[in-house]
């Protein structure tokens, strides 16, 4: 008799075959047969205690690695919890494998125990969303959703495997079982444009440069600081690309990035969409020529008009252009000196008049002095997680990771409790790294309770909870709209003694009101080697200039 293998254990090896180390899941009944195949091939399973955890921490997972993530829910509500993760995932353009259980085929229709029709769900907000028809098709249609997670800017793909289809054993020659099934998705730009954005960058004086997500996504650091430093371009950083340059670094700018976009000649926008975090385009110099380079075709130009999009592989294409550029005798940069001057004047002042504030000795504790101690005390091994609100606003000035692929954010889903997961996947992922986590606290109530998995998993870092007793961001507008006197309705929280939850479920946990204390507690926090809380309690009356200036509000 030929060897059997069923479904589950199909998974598994597909997962392997892909390079996957660790799932993230919460079992139920569909699908504990992967569970059983993840033993044979030496894949981790980290059970957590919310399915919107695992599916985040799918998606940190391939953040922090660069190789997809992959969590395991089980049938109707296991995959509907999970729905935010892969939401947020789609958005951040983060590739990850949801693999939901399903009622059995042979009960199709029937009403069975968590049906739901999954797939529908999941269609608008994947890249691929597809049943597994028969069990000798497990494997391959994991090997094709996860190279659908990697067409132009990558994203999550969802399959779901009844559980007769998961269970049922197949003669192991007959089920195809993918090994080398990928090719490399980077494409190189067209040249005729990258000649002509080596032109633009020729007869720019006043160049700037936006390096976005995809920066990151696409391990573009070496090419972007080649071609900033090459060409002598000052540069922003958001979302995940925060770190490209290192604080410090001469091209590094922060603080001046409204005044460069209004008095550049040339704006360069890559791997980040023209999207509410940048007023839709609409903020950028009207007479600066503006070029666009992008993993995916439909984000360029949208939403404004450009003067050159590119598509492709942002480092690729970076280098590309550094190179055209650096052939030519007059490449532009030697005629920047006195634009980076008045940048970086900008820039003083713009930290000089801010610093009283990262500094106050004020209690209730000024938010900008616990973003202020955050930044100093981070290494270059630090990678720092911001979830929350009006908190994680203000450590969008202050802090500044040291080296690349240490920040991490929800990114433009805007998803409140993506926190803990992250930290989950990071330290997994990098077991040689410290994970600093920033909670708002309504953003840690969401999925706090996963501080126990860490505690279980023995994945120590160091969270850190700006706690105004409130949903202050919300607060905020609804203030601005209504009053003072209506502005409590629906937003504020309890004062919970978070250090105290932290010990209770066998981490290390402090309470800090006095600003004097945060550095010190930050420390023994870092010496504990467990997870752990320092819950912080901010002056809840005082809101950053981020959230004041939220285009929601406006
Ligand atoms: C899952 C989710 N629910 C609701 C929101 C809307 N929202 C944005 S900021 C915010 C307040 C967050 O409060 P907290 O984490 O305590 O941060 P704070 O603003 O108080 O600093 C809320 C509810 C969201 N972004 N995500
Ligand atoms: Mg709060």
């Amino acid at each position: 008799m030929s060897e059997t293998i069923s479904g589950g254990h199909l998974v598994a090896k597909a997962l392997k075959a892909e390079g996957v180390e660790v799932i993230y899941t919460l079992c139920g009944g569909h699908i504990i047969d992967i569970y059983d195949g993840c033993v044979d091939e030496g894949i981790e399973v980290i059970d957590v205690r919310h399915e919107q955890v695992a599916a985040h921490a799918a998606d940190g997972y391939a953040r922090i690695t660069g190789k997809p993530g992959c969590a395991v829910v089980t049938a109707g509500p296991g995959t509907t919890d999970a729905v935010t993760g892969v939401a947020n995932a789609f958005r951040a353009e983060s590739p990850m494998l949801l693999i939901g259980g399903q009622g059995a085929l042979s009960q199709h229709k029937m009403g069975s125990l968590q049906d739901l029709p999954h797939v529908d769900m999941m269609a608008p907000i994947t890249k691929f969303a597809a049943t597994v028809p028969t069990t000798e098709r497990v494997a391959d249609l994991v090997s094709m959703a996860f190279r659908e997670c990697y067409h132009g800017a990558p994203g999550p793909s969802f399959l779901e495997i009844p559980r007769d289809v998961l269970d049922a054993k197949v003669p192991l020659d007959k089920a195809r079982i993918p090994k080398n099934y990928r090719a490399s998705t980077r494409q190189a730009g067209d040249p005729e444009s990258i000649e002509r954005l080596a032109d633009m960058l020729a007869h720019a004086e006043k160049p700037a440069i936006l390096l976005g997500s995809q920066v990151q996504t696409c391990r573009a650091t070496d090419a972007a600081i080649d071609f900033v430093r090459g060409l002598d371009v000052p540069a922003y950083m958001n979302g995940s690309a925060r770190g490209t340059l290192p604080p410090g670094d001469p091209m590094h700018f922060q603080l001046s990035r409204r005044y460069a976009f209004t008095e550049a000649d040339l704006i360069i926008i890559v791997g980040t969409p023209f999207d509410f975090r940048m007023g839709y385009g609409k903020r950028l110099s009207p007479t600066a020529k503006v070029v666009q380079i992008d993993l995916d075709y439909r984000t360029v130009g949208k939403n404004r008009d450009i003067d050159l999009g590119i598509v492709g592989d942002p480092g690729l294409i970076l280098s590309a252009a550094a190179q055209a550029a650096s052939g030519r005798v007059e490449n532009g940069a030697a005629r920047r000196k006195e634009w980076i001057e008045e940048l970086r004047a900008v820039e003083t002042r713009a930290y000089e008049k801010r610093l009283p504030r990262q500094l106050s000795d004020a209690q209730p504790i000024d938010p900008y002095r616990l973003v202020h101690e955050i930044n100093e005390f981070l290494t270059e091994d630090t990678i720092y997680i911001g979830d929350g609100g009006d908190i994680v606003t203000f450590s969008g000035q202050v802090v500044q990771p040291k080296s690349p692929g240490h920040w991490m954010d929800p990114g433009p889903l805007g998803t409140l409790g993506v926190g803990m997961a992250f930290a989950m996947a990071a330290k997994k992922a990098r077991p040689d790294k410290e994970v600093l986590c920033l909670f708002g606290d309504g953003a840690f109530s969401l999925t706090g309770w996963d501080f126990e998995t860490m505690v279980r998993f023995d994945l120590p870092f160091i969270g850190v909870i700006g706690n105004n007793s409130s949903m202050n961001q919300i607060r905020y507008g609804q203030a601005a709209k209504y009053g003072e006197d209506r502005a409590r309705v629906g937003n504020t929280l309890g004062d919970v003694r978070y250090g105290e939850f932290a010990k209770l479920l066998g981490g290390h946990g402090e309470e800090v009101r006095d600003p004097a204390d945060i550095r010190p507690a930050l420390e023994r926090a870092r010496e504990s080697g467990k997870p752990s809380l320092i819950n912080v309690w901010v002056d809840p009356d005082v809101y950053a200039p981020g959230t004041m200036n939220q285009t929601m509000y406006k």
